[in-house]
Protein backbone atom coordinates (compact mmCIF):
# COMPACT_ATOMS: atom_id res chain seq x y z
CA UNK A 1 0.00 0.00 0.00
CA UNK A 2 1.12 3.72 -0.85
CA UNK A 3 2.32 5.58 1.87
CA UNK A 4 -0.80 8.10 1.40
CA UNK A 5 -3.19 4.96 1.88
CA UNK A 6 -1.09 4.14 5.03
CA UNK A 7 -1.94 7.42 6.26
CA UNK A 8 -5.64 7.71 5.23
CA UNK A 9 -6.15 4.20 6.93
CA UNK A 10 -3.90 5.22 10.17
CA UNK A 11 -6.29 8.75 10.41
CA UNK A 12 -9.69 6.89 9.95
CA UNK A 13 -8.60 3.93 12.04
CA UNK A 14 -8.49 6.92 15.08
CA UNK A 15 -11.15 8.11 13.52
CA UNK A 16 -13.12 5.65 14.03
CA UNK A 17 -11.96 4.24 17.47
CA UNK A 18 -12.79 7.71 19.52
CA UNK A 19 -15.80 7.76 17.82
CA UNK A 20 -17.30 4.70 18.76
CA UNK A 21 -16.16 5.44 22.49
CA UNK A 22 -18.38 8.29 22.04
CA UNK A 23 -20.79 6.06 21.53
CA UNK A 24 -19.82 2.85 23.82
CA UNK A 25 -19.75 5.79 26.66
CA UNK A 26 -23.24 7.26 25.82
CA UNK A 27 -25.00 3.56 26.09
CA UNK A 28 -22.87 3.13 29.26
CA UNK A 29 -23.44 6.60 31.37
CA UNK A 30 -26.27 8.26 29.80
CA UNK A 31 -28.39 4.91 29.02
CA UNK A 32 -27.40 2.95 31.72
CA UNK A 33 -27.51 -0.27 29.15
CA UNK A 34 -24.80 -2.62 29.50
CA UNK A 35 -25.94 -4.71 26.39
CA UNK A 36 -25.64 -1.63 24.57
CA UNK A 37 -22.25 -0.21 25.41
CA UNK A 38 -20.90 -3.88 25.23
CA UNK A 39 -22.28 -4.27 21.44
CA UNK A 40 -20.45 -0.75 20.64
CA UNK A 41 -17.33 -1.99 22.67
CA UNK A 42 -17.55 -5.44 20.09
CA UNK A 43 -17.38 -3.20 17.47
CA UNK A 44 -14.04 -1.34 18.62
CA UNK A 45 -12.26 -4.25 19.36
CA UNK A 46 -13.17 -6.10 16.11
CA UNK A 47 -12.00 -3.01 14.82
CA UNK A 48 -8.76 -3.01 16.54
CA UNK A 49 -8.30 -6.63 15.34
CA UNK A 50 -8.82 -5.82 11.79
CA UNK A 51 -6.48 -3.17 11.44
CA UNK A 52 -4.21 -5.44 13.39
CA UNK A 53 -3.07 -7.47 10.53
CA UNK A 54 -1.57 -4.15 8.80
CA UNK A 55 1.77 -2.71 9.26
CA UNK A 56 1.53 -1.68 12.60
CA UNK A 57 5.17 0.37 11.49
CA UNK A 58 4.22 1.89 8.60
CA UNK A 59 1.03 2.61 9.66
CA UNK A 60 2.75 5.26 12.76
CA UNK A 61 5.49 6.06 9.85
CA UNK A 62 3.09 7.51 7.84
CA UNK A 63 1.19 9.96 10.52
CA UNK A 64 1.80 13.39 9.82
CA UNK A 65 -0.08 15.29 11.54
CA UNK A 66 1.45 18.52 11.53
CA UNK A 67 1.60 18.45 7.99
CA UNK A 68 -2.15 17.48 7.31
CA UNK A 69 -3.88 20.14 5.36
CA UNK A 70 -7.13 19.27 6.94
CA UNK A 71 -6.02 19.87 10.59
CA UNK A 72 -8.36 23.25 12.13
CA UNK A 73 -10.25 23.50 8.86
CA UNK A 74 -13.19 22.36 11.17
CA UNK A 75 -16.89 24.30 9.81
CA UNK A 76 -18.98 25.83 12.88
CA UNK A 77 -21.27 22.96 12.71
CA UNK A 78 -18.91 20.02 13.04
CA UNK A 79 -18.64 22.03 16.47
CA UNK A 80 -22.04 22.29 17.47
CA UNK A 81 -23.56 20.09 20.29
CA UNK A 82 -26.47 21.50 22.07
CA UNK A 83 -26.78 18.11 24.61
CA UNK A 84 -25.69 14.65 24.28
CA UNK A 85 -28.10 13.47 22.06
CA UNK A 86 -25.99 15.89 19.47
CA UNK A 87 -22.93 13.73 20.56
CA UNK A 88 -24.53 10.34 19.86
CA UNK A 89 -25.35 11.58 16.41
CA UNK A 90 -22.19 12.91 15.54
CA UNK A 91 -20.41 9.70 16.90
CA UNK A 92 -22.85 7.66 14.96
CA UNK A 93 -22.42 9.26 11.34
CA UNK A 94 -18.62 9.94 12.18
CA UNK A 95 -17.95 5.96 12.95
CA UNK A 96 -19.84 4.89 9.77
CA UNK A 97 -17.85 7.16 7.59
CA UNK A 98 -14.18 6.51 9.26
CA UNK A 99 -15.60 2.59 8.51
CA UNK A 100 -16.17 3.40 5.06
CA UNK A 101 -13.04 4.93 4.31
CA UNK A 102 -11.15 2.38 5.74
CA UNK A 103 -12.80 -0.29 4.20
CA UNK A 104 -11.99 1.37 0.59
CA UNK A 105 -8.75 1.68 1.49
CA UNK A 106 -7.57 -1.21 2.59
CA UNK A 107 -9.24 -3.32 -0.16
CA UNK A 108 -6.06 -2.69 -2.27
CA UNK A 109 -4.43 -4.31 0.35
CA UNK A 110 -5.77 -6.68 2.23
CA UNK A 111 -9.48 -7.86 0.90
CA UNK A 112 -9.87 -9.79 4.45
CA UNK A 113 -9.37 -6.65 6.40
CA UNK A 114 -11.92 -4.67 4.19
CA UNK A 115 -14.10 -7.46 4.29
CA UNK A 116 -14.28 -7.66 8.31
CA UNK A 117 -14.37 -3.53 8.37
CA UNK A 118 -17.29 -3.52 6.13
CA UNK A 119 -19.28 -5.74 8.23
CA UNK A 120 -18.60 -3.68 11.10
CA UNK A 121 -20.17 -0.68 9.21
CA UNK A 122 -23.37 -2.19 8.93
CA UNK A 123 -23.13 -3.08 12.71
CA UNK A 124 -21.93 0.42 13.23
CA UNK A 125 -25.78 0.85 11.76
CA UNK A 126 -27.78 -1.46 13.42
CA UNK A 127 -26.14 -0.41 16.55
CA UNK A 128 -27.49 2.90 16.05
CA UNK A 129 -30.95 2.28 15.07
CA UNK A 130 -31.10 0.29 18.11
CA UNK A 131 -29.96 2.95 20.64
CA UNK A 132 -32.25 4.95 18.95
CA UNK A 133 -35.28 2.78 19.24
CA UNK A 134 -34.26 2.06 22.57
CA UNK A 135 -33.52 5.46 24.05
CA UNK A 136 -35.90 7.85 22.47
CA UNK A 137 -38.99 5.78 23.79
CA UNK A 138 -36.87 5.06 27.13
CA UNK A 139 -36.30 8.97 27.73
CA UNK A 140 -39.90 9.87 26.92
CA UNK A 141 -41.04 7.33 30.05
CA UNK A 142 -38.00 8.33 32.38
CA UNK A 143 -40.37 11.51 33.97
CA UNK A 144 -42.79 8.94 34.69
CA UNK A 145 -44.04 9.07 38.01
CA UNK A 146 -47.93 8.36 38.69
CA UNK A 147 -49.35 5.37 35.71
CA UNK A 148 -53.17 5.32 35.94
CA UNK A 149 -54.69 2.36 34.04
CA UNK A 150 -58.03 2.69 32.78
CA UNK A 151 -59.63 -0.92 32.75
CA UNK A 152 -63.34 -0.45 31.46
CA UNK A 153 -64.64 -1.26 27.82
CA UNK A 154 -67.26 1.12 28.37
CA UNK A 155 -66.53 4.19 25.91
CA UNK A 156 -67.89 7.12 27.53
CA UNK A 157 -66.46 6.34 30.91
CA UNK A 158 -62.93 5.73 29.21
CA UNK A 159 -63.44 9.19 28.08
CA UNK A 160 -64.36 10.52 31.12
CA UNK A 161 -61.80 9.31 33.32
CA UNK A 162 -58.80 9.71 30.86
CA UNK A 163 -59.87 13.46 30.57
CA UNK A 164 -60.07 13.86 34.75
CA UNK A 165 -56.68 11.76 34.95
CA UNK A 166 -55.08 13.63 32.16
CA UNK A 167 -56.23 17.11 34.18
CA UNK A 168 -55.10 15.40 38.19
CA UNK A 169 -51.76 14.20 37.75
CA UNK A 170 -51.38 11.23 35.60
CA UNK A 171 -47.82 11.44 33.82
CA UNK A 172 -48.99 8.23 31.75
CA UNK A 173 -52.71 6.54 31.16
CA UNK A 174 -53.10 3.21 29.90
CA UNK A 175 -56.18 2.25 27.89
CA UNK A 176 -57.00 -1.37 29.22
CA UNK A 177 -60.28 -2.01 26.96
CA UNK A 178 -60.54 -5.91 27.26
CA UNK A 179 -64.02 -6.62 25.65
CA UNK A 180 -64.68 -4.49 23.13
CA UNK A 181 -64.55 -4.51 19.34
CA UNK A 182 -62.02 -3.74 17.35
CA UNK A 183 -63.67 -0.85 15.49
CA UNK A 184 -64.70 0.69 18.95
CA UNK A 185 -61.42 0.31 20.17
CA UNK A 186 -59.89 2.04 17.53
CA UNK A 187 -62.33 4.93 17.84
CA UNK A 188 -61.69 5.31 21.39
CA UNK A 189 -58.30 4.73 21.57
CA UNK A 190 -57.95 7.54 18.86
CA UNK A 191 -59.93 9.87 20.86
CA UNK A 192 -57.73 8.68 24.45
CA UNK A 193 -54.65 9.28 22.48
CA UNK A 194 -55.79 12.85 21.85
CA UNK A 195 -57.18 13.50 25.33
CA UNK A 196 -53.01 12.60 26.40
CA UNK A 197 -51.59 14.63 23.79
CA UNK A 198 -53.49 17.67 24.72
CA UNK A 199 -52.16 17.13 28.10
CA UNK A 200 -48.53 16.34 27.35
CA UNK A 201 -48.87 13.19 28.70
CA UNK A 202 -47.97 9.74 27.55
CA UNK A 203 -50.64 7.40 26.23
CA UNK A 204 -49.95 3.37 26.34
CA UNK A 205 -52.33 1.11 24.62
CA UNK A 206 -52.79 -2.19 26.37
CA UNK A 207 -52.59 -6.06 24.74
CA UNK A 208 -52.55 -4.64 20.97
CA UNK A 209 -50.01 -3.04 19.19
CA UNK A 210 -51.33 -2.63 15.76
CA UNK A 211 -54.02 -0.84 17.70
CA UNK A 212 -50.99 1.41 19.97
CA UNK A 213 -49.78 2.38 16.52
CA UNK A 214 -52.69 2.63 13.97
CA UNK A 215 -54.07 5.56 16.98
CA UNK A 216 -50.74 7.06 17.18
CA UNK A 217 -50.37 6.42 20.91
CA UNK A 218 -47.12 6.64 22.35
CA UNK A 219 -46.43 2.80 23.60
CA UNK A 220 -48.36 -0.60 23.98
CA UNK A 221 -48.13 -2.53 26.85
CA UNK A 222 -47.52 -6.43 26.72
CA UNK A 223 -48.46 -9.18 29.18
CA UNK A 224 -46.70 -12.54 29.27
CA UNK A 225 -49.04 -13.73 26.61
CA UNK A 226 -48.40 -11.04 24.41
CA UNK A 227 -47.05 -10.53 21.29
CA UNK A 228 -42.75 -10.80 21.79
CA UNK A 229 -41.45 -7.69 22.51
CA UNK A 230 -38.95 -8.04 19.29
CA UNK A 231 -41.86 -8.79 17.45
CA UNK A 232 -43.94 -5.25 18.28
CA UNK A 233 -40.67 -3.63 18.09
CA UNK A 234 -40.68 -4.90 14.11
CA UNK A 235 -44.37 -3.07 14.28
CA UNK A 236 -43.53 0.01 15.21
CA UNK A 237 -43.49 3.38 12.67
CA UNK A 238 -41.59 5.55 15.25
CA UNK A 239 -39.92 4.25 18.39
CA UNK A 240 -42.86 3.28 20.09
CA UNK A 241 -42.35 2.87 24.15
CA UNK A 242 -43.10 -1.16 25.13
CA UNK A 243 -44.00 -1.83 28.37
CA UNK A 244 -44.14 -5.73 29.60
CA UNK A 245 -45.58 -7.48 32.74
CA UNK A 246 -43.14 -9.67 34.71
CA UNK A 247 -44.22 -11.20 37.58
CA UNK A 248 -40.92 -13.16 38.59
CA UNK A 249 -37.86 -12.51 38.26
CA UNK A 250 -37.10 -15.60 35.87
CA UNK A 251 -39.73 -13.44 33.59
CA UNK A 252 -37.70 -10.11 34.18
CA UNK A 253 -34.53 -11.89 33.52
CA UNK A 254 -36.01 -13.48 30.27
CA UNK A 255 -37.68 -10.03 29.13
CA UNK A 256 -34.38 -8.01 29.28
CA UNK A 257 -32.40 -10.72 27.64
CA UNK A 258 -33.47 -10.42 24.31
CA UNK A 259 -31.10 -8.72 21.96
CA UNK A 260 -33.00 -5.79 20.31
CA UNK A 261 -36.19 -7.23 22.43
CA UNK A 262 -35.37 -4.68 25.31
CA UNK A 263 -39.09 -3.14 26.75
CA UNK A 264 -38.82 0.06 27.09
CA UNK A 265 -39.91 -0.50 31.04
CA UNK A 266 -41.27 -3.55 32.71
CA UNK A 267 -44.42 -3.82 35.68
CA UNK A 268 -43.44 -5.59 38.67
CA UNK A 269 -46.27 -7.03 40.36
CA UNK A 270 -49.06 -7.01 41.49
CA UNK A 271 -47.40 -6.28 44.42
CA UNK A 272 -50.21 -6.54 46.72
CA UNK A 273 -53.61 -8.48 45.88
CA UNK A 274 -55.85 -7.04 43.94
CA UNK A 275 -59.30 -7.28 42.61
CA UNK A 276 -58.61 -5.89 39.52
CA UNK A 277 -56.46 -9.02 38.64
CA UNK A 278 -58.15 -11.60 41.50
CA UNK A 279 -57.09 -14.41 40.29
CA UNK A 280 -52.64 -13.20 40.47
CA UNK A 281 -50.80 -14.31 43.34
CA UNK A 282 -49.19 -11.15 44.65
CA UNK A 283 -45.49 -11.00 44.73
CA UNK A 284 -44.73 -8.54 47.75
CA UNK A 285 -42.27 -5.81 48.08
CA UNK A 286 -39.49 -7.98 48.34
CA UNK A 287 -40.12 -9.02 44.27
CA UNK A 288 -40.03 -4.99 43.80
CA UNK A 289 -36.28 -4.77 45.80
CA UNK A 290 -35.12 -7.70 44.04
CA UNK A 291 -36.62 -6.46 40.29
CA UNK A 292 -34.96 -2.98 40.69
CA UNK A 293 -31.65 -4.40 41.77
CA UNK A 294 -31.55 -6.61 38.58
CA UNK A 295 -32.47 -4.01 36.44
CA UNK A 296 -29.49 -1.80 36.82
CA UNK A 297 -27.30 -1.99 34.12
CA UNK A 298 -29.61 -2.48 31.61
CA UNK A 299 -31.65 1.17 31.06
CA UNK A 300 -34.87 -0.64 30.97
CA UNK A 301 -37.69 1.68 33.74
CA UNK A 302 -40.01 -0.04 36.53
CA UNK A 303 -43.26 0.70 37.58
CA UNK A 304 -44.61 -1.09 41.02
CA UNK A 305 -48.35 -2.29 39.83
CA UNK A 306 -51.21 -4.30 42.29
CA UNK A 307 -52.93 -2.70 44.63
CA UNK A 308 -51.43 0.32 45.14
CA UNK A 309 -52.93 3.03 47.01
CA UNK A 310 -52.63 6.08 49.00
CA UNK A 311 -52.25 4.14 52.28
CA UNK A 312 -49.48 2.09 50.96
CA UNK A 313 -47.81 4.05 47.78
CA UNK A 314 -45.03 4.95 50.81
CA UNK A 315 -44.38 1.56 51.70
CA UNK A 316 -43.67 0.69 47.46
CA UNK A 317 -41.43 3.83 47.26
CA UNK A 318 -39.22 2.59 50.54
CA UNK A 319 -38.48 -0.71 48.86
CA UNK A 320 -37.22 1.13 45.98
CA UNK A 321 -40.28 1.96 43.03
CA UNK A 322 -39.73 5.27 41.58
CA UNK A 323 -43.21 4.99 39.34
CA UNK A 324 -46.16 3.46 40.53
CA UNK A 325 -49.47 2.09 38.46
CA UNK A 326 -52.88 2.38 39.91
CA UNK A 327 -55.92 1.15 38.54
CA UNK A 328 -58.52 1.00 41.01
CA UNK A 329 -57.96 3.33 43.54
CA UNK A 330 -58.26 6.33 41.06
CA UNK A 331 -60.79 4.68 38.87
CA UNK A 332 -63.20 3.16 41.44
CA UNK A 333 -62.81 6.53 43.63
CA UNK A 334 -65.66 8.69 44.37
CA UNK A 335 -63.17 11.29 42.90
CA UNK A 336 -60.97 10.04 40.13
CA UNK A 337 -59.30 13.73 40.04
CA UNK A 338 -59.19 13.91 43.43
CA UNK A 339 -57.29 10.12 44.29
CA UNK A 340 -55.01 11.14 41.12
CA UNK A 341 -54.04 14.11 43.00
CA UNK A 342 -53.49 13.01 45.94
CA UNK A 343 -50.95 9.90 44.86
CA UNK A 344 -49.39 12.53 43.01
CA UNK A 345 -48.56 14.47 45.75
CA UNK A 346 -47.68 11.38 47.65
CA UNK A 347 -44.90 10.24 45.23
CA UNK A 348 -43.52 13.90 44.79
CA UNK A 349 -43.58 14.54 48.40
CA UNK A 350 -41.77 11.01 48.86
CA UNK A 351 -39.10 11.70 46.09
CA UNK A 352 -38.45 14.93 47.62
CA UNK A 353 -37.04 13.65 50.48
N1 LIG B 1 -51.13 -6.10 36.35
C1 LIG B 1 -50.65 -6.51 37.52
S1 LIG B 1 -51.63 -6.02 38.78
C2 LIG B 1 -52.69 -5.24 37.75
C3 LIG B 1 -52.26 -5.37 36.44
C4 LIG B 1 -52.92 -4.82 35.25
C5 LIG B 1 -53.89 -4.55 38.21
C6 LIG B 1 -53.62 -3.26 38.90
O1 LIG B 1 -54.83 -2.72 39.32
P1 LIG B 1 -55.04 -2.16 40.80
O2 LIG B 1 -56.54 -1.89 40.82
O3 LIG B 1 -54.26 -0.88 40.88
O4 LIG B 1 -54.63 -3.18 41.77
MG1 LIG C 1 -52.15 -8.42 27.92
Amino acid sequence: MERAAYRMVDANFNRAREAVRVVEDFCRFALNSASLSERAKQIRHRLSAAIDKLDAGRLLSSRDTLGDVGVGKTVEKQLERANLWDCLTAGCKRLTEALRTLAEVTRTEDRAAAEAIEKLRYDAYTLEKDIYLFSEPAEKFKPVELYVIISSSLPADIIFLTHRCAASGADCIQLRAKDIADDGLFAVAVEFVEICRAANILSIINDRVDVAVAAGADGVHLGQNDLPVEQARELQLAPLIIGKSTHSLEQLRSACSARGGYPTYVSLGPVFSTGTKPTAEPVGLDYVRDAIKELADTGVASVAIGGVTLDNVERVMQAGAGRIAVCSAVTEAKDPAAACRALKQKITAFKKG
